[in-house]
């Protein structure tokens, strides 16, 4: 066996979805920040994310994390989400996927009853508060970034379907969403119907970003809409179920974590939630986290709460991928 480079990594999966933690082989990214280090990865060093991602490492679904030191005093270790779309500045399945990993492999100082990490993300310090029993992580609270609407009701055309409605919120990203049962003809929500839940999701997803692209407020950088959160008949301000849609054609496992914030601010906005409610959001798989508004903030203009997301990971595996020198895949591939 002959390899030109190798790295070592932790497996673990969310609520379903998995999170590859890379905890060696990459060394320490450039950049003053992690916002700076995942636009290394993102502008200069794509394979890193690719190779591990892509098939045949990874698959069409695939989620991780390269850990990496903090650079930020308060915090006790610092992350570039990677996944098969891209690097997001947040995610929230993955953070709690690291966390439960960083505790059950004493990579933290782990006190029970609790343990708090502090992690610097590209989107800035997240907080996750671990319930450990037996130095097992048993579930994961994240505080994440202030989540907010950007407008409610809003409507777009989407070709061979019609206009169709939607809520535009960001809760780490942006989310379309959609109650499924607005839609005329939209196909039933069951697995069954995946395919078709999928095309339907893309378009609505194709149609905003080339009609009304929502853009940050504070970061104008983030300016397309990726995950369209179509929300099942049935669903209420308790207990939502929802299939997401994520570019460029994949369904999150997890009931993910800033569409669940999204959801919260969502619901909040529209006077259906009430900060300390909690609400109960169901993945197109049936696992769940459990969403709150903890307190109310602002974002630019626009008024915003502060979400906790609670979750469970388990660490499924380790790993050591190894690149062989004539691998015709060094940057992985996509069906
Ligand atoms: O949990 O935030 C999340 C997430 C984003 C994309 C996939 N999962």
């Amino acid at each position: 066996m002959e390899s030109i480079r190798t790295w070592q990594c932790v497996d673990s999966h969310t609520e379903g979805m998995p999170t590859r933690v890379v905890m060696g082989g990459v060394g320490v990214l450039p950049g003053k920040t992690m916002e700076e280090r995942r636009q290394f990865v993102m502008n200069e060093a794509d394979h890193l994310r690719t190779w591990l991602m892509f098939e045949p490492h990874g698959h069409g679904a695939m989620s991780g994390a390269l850990l990496q030191p903090p650079l930020r005093e308060d915090a006790d270790w610092g992350v570039v989400y990677i996944e098969v779309s891209g690097c997001l500045p947040m995610c929230g399945h993955g953070t709690i996927g690291v966390a439960t990993v960083l505790v059950e492999t004493g990579m933290v100082e782990v006190t029970e009853p609790r343990t708090e990490i502090r992690l610097d993300t590209p989107a800035g310090l997240v907080i996750a508060t671990v319930d450990v029993e037996g130095n097992r992580a048993r579930a994961v609270t994240i505080e994440n970034v202030p989540s907010f609407v950007t407008v409610l009701d809003a409507t777009v055309d989407v070709p061979g379907i019609g206009r169709v409605s939607y809520d535009m919120a960001f809760g780490g990203n942006f989310y379309a969403i959609v109650q499924l049962d607005s839609i005329d003809g939209a196909p039933e929500f069951s697995r069954e119907r995946k395919e078709d839940l999928l095309g339907l999701g893309m378009a609505i997803m194709r149609a905003i970003n080339e009609q009304a692209p929502p853009v940050h407020p504070l970061n104008p950088a983030i300016d397309h809409v990726h995950h369209v959160q179509l929300v099942a008949p049935g669903s209420t301000a308790q207990h939502s179920r929802h299939a997401m849609v994520i570019h460029p054609g994949w369904f999150d496992r997890s009931p993910c974590g800033t569409g669940t914030s999204a959801r919260v601010a969502q619901l909040i906005a529209r006077g259906e939630m009430s900060i300390g409610d909690e609400l109960i959001n169901e993945s197109i798989i049936g696992t769940h986290f459990v969403g709150r508004a903890v307190r109310e903030t602002k974002v630019a203009d626009y008024p915003a709460i502060v979400p906790t997301i609670t979750g469970r990971a388990w660490i499924t595996g380790t790993s050591q991928h190894i690149l062989s020198p004539d691998d015709p895949f060094p940057q992985g591939f996509l069906l």
